[in-house]
């Protein structure tokens, strides 16, 4: 059996996460169009009869502003260390600028094997060019065009990933998706929703904690969470007119966990304001899987 750890490294916004959700063959990681979706690192385990690959996503690389962004980038830097392949990723409208070169950086004083990956090129023109100016600053052992959303590339960088692991054991129960919890997935999930419905400065001041998870006699799960913001005005954003954005959010995210669970869910959410979290407070820090992540 073929196996290995394969970190997925990029700036923000790149697909990263999208890409790990197609080698995987379902969603396992949020997505949405904002930058700075992914804060941890986290695992995704896909094992066929000859391989079992552990794609490690990763927060994108960016200049931190707050304590948690610090946290993100490092949580980055930490699993570019002794894995097997790194896929560097770049987006193809973006271009090469100052976070492609601090991974660059990684790249070199990590010396693992790495790919060149240049995604978006569905909305892209020139990559070609692109391409040729990443190869002369490095020696990629592979350059690859993708388009996530339109299924180009990635099945050939796929079998690439495959070919370029090393013979190794099965690393973890065939069957293990993430090496996250549920009650990770289930706060990513209503983050997700937070991210997809709001704006401007509120998705970037968002926490989600589960407080409670229990499964009733009816054969429903009942979920608690907790919504943190850092402004009252933020909580009134995520409340709503009559309640109606928390019901919105709360609803899809519902449906979202009903169908990983395949059961009935009873989602009960909650917004507090703590001023500054993303600075200051290490209980939440901790909580969302900061301390986790840099061990
Ligand atoms: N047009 C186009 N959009 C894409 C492609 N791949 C991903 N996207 C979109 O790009 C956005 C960001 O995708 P993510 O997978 O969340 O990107 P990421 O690199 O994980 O982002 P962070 O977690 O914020 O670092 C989403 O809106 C995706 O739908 C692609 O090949 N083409
Ligand atoms: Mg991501």
């Amino acid at each position: 059996m073929k196996s290995g750890f394969v970190t997925i490294v990029g700036r923000p916004n790149v697909g990263k996460s999208s890409l790990i959700n197609t080698f995987m063959g379902r969603k396992v990681l949020i997505v949405t169009e904002k930058p700075q979706t992914t804060r941890n690192r986290i695992r995704c385990i896909y094992t066929d009869s000859d391989h079992q690959i552990i794609f490690i996503d990763t927060p994108g690389i960016h200049k931190p502003l707050h304590r948690l962004g610090h946290f993100m980038v490092e949580a980055a830097v930490q699993a570019m260390k002794s894995v097997d392949l790194i896929l560097f990723v770049i987006d193809a409208t973006k271009g090469w600028g100052e976070p492609e070169e601090q991974i660059l950086e990684l790249l070199r004083s990590s010396k693992n094997k790495s790919f060149l990956v240049i995604n978006k090129i569905d909305i892209a023109e020139d990559y070609q060019r692109l391409a040729e100016f990443a190869q002369q600053k490095h020696s990629f052992e592979g350059i690859f065009f993708t388009s996530v959303v339109k299924n180009e590339g990635v099945m050939e960088l796929f079998e690439a990933i495959k070919q370029a692991l090393p013979e190794g054991p099965m690393y973890f129960p065939p069957d293990t998706v993430t090496d996250r919890p549920l009650s990770f997935q289930f706060s990513e999930i209503i983050r997700e929703k937070v991210l997809l419905l709001t704006r401007d400065e509120v998705p970037h001041c968002v926490a989600v904690i589960i407080d409670e998870v229990v499964e009733r006699e009816n054969g429903v799960v009942y979920i608690a969470g907790t919504i943190y913001v850092e402004r009252d005005s933020q909580k009134g954003i995520l409340i709503g007119k009559d309640g109606k954005m928390i019901k919105q959010i709360g609803t899809l995210a519902r449906l979202e966990i009903e169908a990983l669970l395949g059961k009935k869910v009873y989602l009960d959410l909650h917004v507090k304001v703590k001023k500054n979290w993303r600075d200051k407070d290490f209980i939440i820090l901790n909580e969302i899987g900061m301390k986790d992540d840099l061990q």
